[in-house]
């Protein structure tokens, strides 16, 4: 029996305010209104930044559905969608591509304009499209991933490869092109080039795949945690260290171990004690520091200025840089093409319901990507 056009019962994971439990409850999702969406998630991975968004480091509306990393197959459209259809395969987008604004129509741009419209977890006039125990319940970055059933945008939403698996494509919904964008579109990573990675989670070790696709030479991975360094390794690391061997600054053990000549860093954790560590390792006078971990909420960064006046560049990303629309179905078209291998990025699949373990292994530093599956 076709459920186009009716409210869809299911399961979610609902955050019902900062620093609570994951709640999994039955909610409701109302079909898509025009230009908008129905979606069945199949797989989700879980990211540092739903993380982020528990321990209140990053803004939500509350109560809201997490997850943000997915892929999942069409089950419903609302008037005037034409670019997917019921049966297509998606990942649903955390960036739109309204493909008109100034940052759509240049080369370099992919955060659209229009993204603050649905900034609060709620559509433009207000509404949401989850209701759980009568009361609605808000969206997380348009995906909402932890639910059976989620509602998004038409222009946030990609469709892909139908024979894409998704429990594996699913991280290129964010973690995997945020860390790959980041070494090859947004710093551009040079052959022959000396990388050094801060954070070596899902999205760090994705930004030494970008590297060592770019034809980096050498590779440091950067974490506090070793039991890190053995995958790191696996993606292309070249060699890492653990800040905590070291009594003098870590942007100092760099230069001495690379003879001063590291051209790229990236910090993928989230810290601005990490920001400046990375930047100030990159070499002073020609190299780029890109900033991937989100940063903390409402908190400013001092830093001094001498570390750019050499002429360092300091860069910072959303999903890696890539125009999500358009970039995020060839990524998957790469993928199937064998041009990386999402395996590596994956240590634990769980079904939904262990959700509540998926986050556990990640605040242990237990996994890499956790993806669980519908
Ligand atoms: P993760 O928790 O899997 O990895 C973070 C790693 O950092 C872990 O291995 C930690 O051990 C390590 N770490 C923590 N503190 C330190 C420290 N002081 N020094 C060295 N290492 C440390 O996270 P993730 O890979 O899912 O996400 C990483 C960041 O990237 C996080 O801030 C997330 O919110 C952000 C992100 N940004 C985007 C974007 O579009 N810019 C997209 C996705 C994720
Ligand atoms: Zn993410
Ligand atoms: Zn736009």
């Amino acid at each position: 029996m076709s459920t186009a056009g009716k409210v869809i019962k299911c399961k979610a994971a609902v955050l019902w305010g900062p620093n609570q439990p994951l709640s999994i409850e039955d909610i409701e999702v109302a079909p898509p209104k025009a230009f908008e969406v129905r979606i069945k998630i199949l797989a989700t991975g879980i990211c540092l930044t739903d993380h982020h968004a528990i321990t209140g480091a990053m803004g939500a509306n509350f109560p809201v559905i997490l997850g943000h990393e997915a892929a999942g197959i069409v089950e419903s459209i609302g008037e005037g969608v034409t670019t997917v259809k019921p049966g297509d395969k998606v990942i649903p987008l955390t960036l739109k591509q309204c493909g008109k604004c100034s940052s759509c129509i240049n080369p370099n741009g992919n955060f659209c304009l229009e993204m603050n419209v649905t900034a609060e977890g709620a559509w433009n006039d207000g509404t949401t499209s989850f209701t759980c125990k009568g009361k609605p319940v808000y969206n997380f970055i348009v995906t909402s991933t932890f639910t059976e059933y989620t509602v998004s945008s038409e222009s946030w939403v990609a469709k892909i490869d139908a024979a894409a698996p998704l429990e594996k494509v699913c991280l290129i919904g964010c973690g995997f092109s945020t860390g790959y964008g980041a070494a090859i579109k947004t710093a551009k990573v040079t052959p022959g080039s000396t990388c050094a990675v801060f954070g070596l989670g899902g999205v760090g070790l994705s930004i030494i795949m970008g590297c060592k696709a770019a034809g980096a030479s050498r590779i440091i991975g950067i974490d506090i945690n070793p039991h890190k360094f053995e995958r790191a390794k696996a993606v292309g690391a070249t060699e890492c260290i653990n800040p905590k061997d070291y009594t003098k600054p870590i942007s100092d053990v760099l230069k001495e171990m690379t003879d001063n000549s590291v051209g790229y860093t990236f910090e993928a954790i989230g810290r601005h004690d990490t920001m400046i560590d990375a930047l100030a390792s990159c070499h002073m006078s020609y190299g780029t520091s890109v900033m991937v971990g989100v940063p903390p909420r409402s908190k400013m960064l001092t830093y001094d200025p001498m570390l750019l006046f050499g002429g360092r560049t300091w860069k910072g990303c959303l999903l890696g840089g890539w125009k999500a629309k358009y970039d995020i179905p060839k990524l998957v078209s790469d993928f199937m093409a064998k041009k990386f291998d999402l395996d590596l990025l994956i240590t634990h699949v769980l079904p939904f319901n262990e959700i509540h373990k998926g986050f556990e292994l990640l605040e242990k530093g237990e996994s890499i990507r956790t993806v669980l599956t519908f």
